[in-house]
């Protein structure tokens, strides 16, 4: 019998040293962090709604801290489909509380349009907006339209969302706040910035402030306008799982984007932190969300664009990718898959781990490309480099390589597994010329068309 005891013993040893491997071992697939961050890692539209909206079901807090209404971030559930501009994609799961960080700007007409399309009348409820976020003014639309006219033929592409202009206003430091809209001084404010405008826009229409008052007097009705500050941090003490949702991309912005074809908020890692308040010692995880080829909404460089009317594979990407703007409507331009562009995303923003979406559009596509290197002046750029000049930009030369494509419909598969050789292989050849690892796999649209790499 001292011999049985002997081996149980040395059994219960060995479970507990595997356990705490398994604790010691990272979770690279964000599900078991307690702060979880998902960036756009290209121009945008890779996906990130569909990731948050398959985390979202274990968090209980999702906070976008970024950017405004000019995000479309697309979900899929059941057949029906849902796009969230402000709101962050955690809104269809009950038990969780979604924060518009103080990071982020919102028009609140808009703000409650998309309330409204939710058909849920305790939507409003599950939402807690920071007093620090500023408030987008139907002026900041305006303007936004009048910068982009006056550039005629040198327009960014913006959404028109007002976006710059009041984060203009912000960096000008007479922009309105949700603060504002709580203690009452929103109408006095106005007026000041409407006597900054009317000097530098002449033509600007009056903002029509009792409309303002009365959506401010539902926010406060209902609670939403918090010190989203403290309610992190209670969060965070407390050991609530937090999940930021990222909007727009890596190469939109302002300070590490193909400046100044980019948006006007931080979009990458440190957006986290400046966005909400989450120290950098809190992030526990940075997912990357990458497309397998690439598009871009709006002007600006774009080195492995494709020609998409020639019925070729930007042609392919295009119409198979339904690759339109979840916001605007714009036709999104198409390409290869950019790793030089990937190294340099992920630089910038430490991924743990990318999520591989839409692998399943690029079924029947003969051939692939990945761009692996790029050369300038007949020199080849080092291995973590991104031109910051446009000129040079223009000048790349970019060096693919070739893949077989496959043409099985993949969208059923569940495991990597499952996938056709050319399939598992342009996934391994990604993490390969991108210096990555792929943790998750998109191979259709609905939130159960992901699967996890073994
Ligand atoms: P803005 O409106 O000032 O942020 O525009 C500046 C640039 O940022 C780009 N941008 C985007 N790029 C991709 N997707 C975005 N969201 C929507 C979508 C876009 C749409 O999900 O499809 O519907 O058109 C987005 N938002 C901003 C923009 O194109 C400019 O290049
Ligand atoms: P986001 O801005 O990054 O959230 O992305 P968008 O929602 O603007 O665009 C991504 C589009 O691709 C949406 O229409 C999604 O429903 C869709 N999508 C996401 N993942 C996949 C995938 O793995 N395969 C396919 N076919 N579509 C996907
Ligand atoms: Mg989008």
């Amino acid at each position: 019998s001292l011999a049985v005891l002997g081996g149980a013993a040395a059994a219960a040893v060995w479970w507990a040293v595997l356990l705490m491997r398994r604790r010691r071992e990272k979770d690279v697939t964000g599900r078991r962090a307690q702060v979880c961050v998902v960036l756009g890692a290209q121009w945008g539209d890779e996906g990130k709604g569909k990731l948050v909206d398959v985390l979202a079901s274990d968090v209980d807090i999702v906070a976008r801290f970024n950017g405004g209404a000019n995000a479309g971030h697309t979900l899929e559930v059941d057949g029906k489909k849902f796009a969230f501009h402000l709101l962050p994609c955690g809104m269809l799961h009950k038990r969780c509380l979604n924060v518009i960080g103080n990071g982020v700007v919102a028009h609140l007409p808009t703000m409650f349009d998309e309330l409204e399309e939710l058909g849920d009348p305790e939507a409003l409820g599950r939402l807690a907006i920071s007093t620090r976020a500023h408030v987008v003014l139907d002026s900041h639309r305006e303007i936004d339209g009048m910068l982009e006219a006056e550039k005629g033929g040198g327009a960014l592409g913006t959404t028109k969302r007002g976006i710059g202009p009041c984060y203009a206003s912000k960096a000008n430091r007479n922009g309105i706040r949700f603060a504002d809209l709580k203690d009452g001084s929103v109408g006095e404010k106005v007026r000041a910035i409407r006597a900054f405008q009317a000097k530098h826009y002449p033509g600007v229409s009056e903002e029509n402030v009792s409309r303002i008052e009365s959506y401010a007097a539902r926010l406060v009705a209902a609670g939403a306008i918090r010190d989203t500050v403290a309610l992190i941090h209670e969060a965070l003490d407390r050991g609530d799982k937090i999940l930021a949702e990222g909007a727009n991309a890596a190469l939109l912005d302002p300070d590490f984007g193909t400046y100044p074809f980019v948006t006007s908020s931080t979009t990458t890692a440190g957006g986290v932190c400046t966005g909400l308040g989450v120290p950098p010692r809190r992030v526990d995880c940075v997912l990357g969300v990458v497309k397998a080829y690439t598009t871009r909404v709006g002007a600006g460089p774009f080195p492995t664009e494709l020609d998409l009317d020639d019925n070729g594979p930007g042609h392919h990407l295009s119409t198979v990718g339904r690759e339109y703007g979840t916001t605007t409507g714009r036709k999104r331009r198409c390409g290869w898959l950019d790793a030089p562009l990937l190294r340099y995303s992920a630089a910038v923003n430490g991924y743990d781990s990318i999520c591989l979406t839409k692998l399943d559009v690029l079924t029947g596509i003969p051939t692939l490309k990945i761009a692996v290197d790029y050369h300038l002046d007949a020199e080849k750029l080092p291995r973590v480099h991104f031109p910051a000049s446009l000129d040079d930009l223009a000048r790349v030369q970019v060096t693919y390589v070739e893949l077989d494509g496959w043409h099985q419909d993949i969208t059923g598969c569940t495991s990597f597994s499952q996938l056709p050789s050319q399939a598992q292989n342009y996934v391994r050849a990604i993490e390969h010329h991108a210096d990555l690892a792929v943790s998750w796999v998109g191979v259709g649209p609905g939130r159960r068309d992901i699967f996890v790499m073994p």
